[in-house]
């Protein structure tokens, strides 16, 4: 298949600072993609930085008004024509009848505001361009409730509708909308913070998984799916390691 000549392209990646956002990051820049890398942590970002290509902006995606300023920003800078929302996270593992509503409200913040607010923001932009990509990482919690899961389960299942949503409302305008939805992938700090630090339970996750996923793997997932030509739309793309073939199914050996 032909793909579309990068040496053009521009992405704006969120939640870049660490695990599978710093990981495309990378990923396009090595691929001669200019990229803008969004995270709320200036250290986090500054070593990113240092790769030629990338573009770092400090912002929080919650917050509108720095998202504004993002977008001032990523103007003046030249644009985009793709969105990648990867901001997101999960916290706590309480089951529904030991639920925290303030996890769940930063859960929804996170990842279903995080996003709505991006949105909003560059569709615009991307319309203006005429071939415009939003892809957004979303996650297996969005396919099928687990127990322990509700809270994450439910914000994702919330960021999968307004994905889909999005791919009616744009579809007009030439946006292609992808989502990819990740299972099992060993980042730093995915499982540290779903489990409040607890260092030892988050090794748990992964114990004895022979090859858990890892950032790259998305990140070259991610690169594949926005590289493909335009009027190609990968709409839902479902990654998981061998070794989970499904969500209550992960092999392991001891
Ligand atoms: C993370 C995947 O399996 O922890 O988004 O829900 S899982």
């Amino acid at each position: 298949m032909i793909q579309t000549d990068v040496s053009t392209r521009s992405a704006l990646v969120t939640g870049a600072s660490s695990g599978i956002g710093a990981a495309t990051a990378h990923r396009l820049t090595t691929e001669g993609w200019r990229v803008f890398a969004v995270a709320r942590r200036a250290e986090k970002l500054e070593s990113l930085a240092e790769q030629e290509g990338i573009i770092p902006i400090i912002c929080d995606v919650t917050d509108p008004e720095q998202v504004a300023a993002a977008l001032e920003e990523v103007t003046a800078a030249g644009g985009i024509d793709t969105l990648i929302n990867n901001a997101g996270g999960a916290l706590g593992m309480d089951s529904v009848a030991e639920g925290r509503p303030e996890d769940w409200r930063w859960m929804f913040d996170v990842n279903v505001l995080g996003a709505l607010n991006m949105i909003k923001a560059f569709v615009p932009m991307l319309r203006e361009h005429g071939e415009g990509t939003i892809l957004t990482v979303t996650s297996t919690a969005a396919l099928a409730p687990y127990e322990g899961g509700a809270g994450y389960n439910a914000a994702k299942f919330g960021e999968h509708a307004l994905t889909g949503a999005l791919r009616l409302e744009e579809a007009e305008h030439n946006i292609r909308v992808i989502e990819v939805l990740p299972g099992m992938v060993a980042t730093e700090e995915f499982t540290a913070k779903r489990l409040r630090g607890d260092v030892a339970a988050a090794e748990a996750v992964y114990r004895g998984v022979k090859r858990p996923l890892v950032a790259e793997d998305i990140a070259e997932v991610i690169a594949a799916a926005v590289k493909l030509p335009h009027h190609v739309n990968l709409d839902q793309v479902v990654v998981r390691p061998v070794a989970q073939a499904a969500q209550h199914k992960v092999i392991r050996e001891e």
